[in-house]
């Protein structure tokens, strides 16, 4: 058979199909690109801000309806697309949690997979045993480690309470949570705190002015950190609801923050999950005479007995009582 002859015309109408179907593939691959892993670096309004895990590349993307709220630190699995037009399709399981109450007391997530919670201290403001206490319980119910950063350790050596500051650090190292003194104003511990964080995904609490916003600058020298400003009072008043975001440590790590995180607190805390926050009471439990025993208070106690001996101290039996008295006033329920 002769070889077949096409015409001028035809052959333009087949190159034409084949650029068609090329551009169609192309075009394709773009929009409909193979799922990725991501995690949430912030979100505004409907939209995420997704980081890929593999290019590190960053889109906003909306998210599939049927998924539950996702919050920052999530990890995903995205599919990314024309700007703003990435698909969140999925959201891997939580290794953690953290919430707090919206303007309605309504427990909202606002971070997960959080690490490590960094309670930050200072000379001054002064540090209550009873507030790292409480911070300590609420780290505890939601399972994810602490440690105690004392900040302006600067300010240590004319400071009339240093004796007692470090009799307080060296109390918690014993009860297992790891204890770092460092200064933002004089750099001082910064190596070591970068190196403590280099596997950790951190949030750093504590009271206003103790230096969280310095701290936070000295790690991140990129990002712009409003220092000395009353951010978190102000966010409290006005209700503002700026989300939480994820940053990269330079060194390694990554630091989650925001003014309502800064707050973290003891929202969600019944009696029996106040123990849970005080570690070195549990193996003494068993001893209380009565099964819902007031403890320190009721006769029989196994933690008025640990006291008597030495074995707990005083300001931790001070603090749960406190807190314990305190709980009907913060609980949300
Ligand atoms: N002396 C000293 N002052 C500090 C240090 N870190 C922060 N400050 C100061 O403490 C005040 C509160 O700091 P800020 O970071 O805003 O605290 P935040 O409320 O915990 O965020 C500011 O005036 C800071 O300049 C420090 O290491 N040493
Ligand atoms: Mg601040
Ligand atoms: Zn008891």
């Amino acid at each position: 058979m002769a070889k077949r002859k096409l015409s001028r015309q035809q052959l333009t109408r087949i190159r034409s199909q084949q650029a068609e179907k090329r551009d169609r593939a192309r075009s394709v691959k773009l929009g409909e690109s193979g799922p990725e892993s991501g995690v949430v670096i912030s979100h505004f309004g409907q939209q995420l801000e997704i980081e890929s895990l593999e290019t590190g590349e960053r889109q906003r993307c909306y998210a599939r309806a049927n998924l539950e709220a996702l919050v920052t630190g999530d990890r995903v699995i995205w599919r990314s697309g024309q700007e703003g037009e990435g698909v969140v399709e999925a959201m891997e399981p939580r290794q953690s949690l953290l919430c707090r109450p919206d303007k309605f007391g309504k427990l909202k997530p606002v971070a997960a997979n959080i690490t490590r919670i960094a309670i930050t201290i200072a000379p001054e403001p002064e540090a209550f045993s009873n507030l790292i206490d409480r911070y300590l319980v609420a780290a505890e119910v939601s399972k994810i480690p602490a440690c105690l950063v004392l900040n302006k350790a600067d300010l240590m050596a004319e400071n009339e309470r240093k004796a007692e500051l470090i009799a307080l650090m060296n109390r918690y190292e014993q009860l297992g949570y790891p204890c770092l003194r460092v200064s933002a104003a004089s750099r001082s511990g910064l190596q070591e705190l970068r190196q403590a964080l280099r596997e950790e995904t951190v949030v750093f609490v504590g009271q206003s002015g103790v230096g969280k916003s310095s701290l936070i600058q000295a790690l991140l020298p990129e990002e712009d950190i409003r220092v000395g400003e009353l951010s978190e009072a102000r966010a409290k008043g006005t209700h503002t609801t700026t989300a939480a975001r994820l940053y990269h440590l330079p060194e390694g790590g990554k630091l989650v923050d925001s003014p309502g995180i800064r707050e973290f607190g003891l929202w969600h805390i019944n009696e029996e999950s106040l123990l849970d926050g005080f570690v070195e009471f549990h193996g003494f439990l068993g001893d209380c005479r009565f099964r819902d025993c007031k403890h320190f208070i009721d006769p029989g106690c196994g933690l008025s007995k640990a006291l008597k001996q030495g074995k707990i101290h005083p300001d931790r039996a001070t603090s749960y009582q406190l807190i314990r008295d305190s709980l009907d006033e913060v609980t949300i329920r």
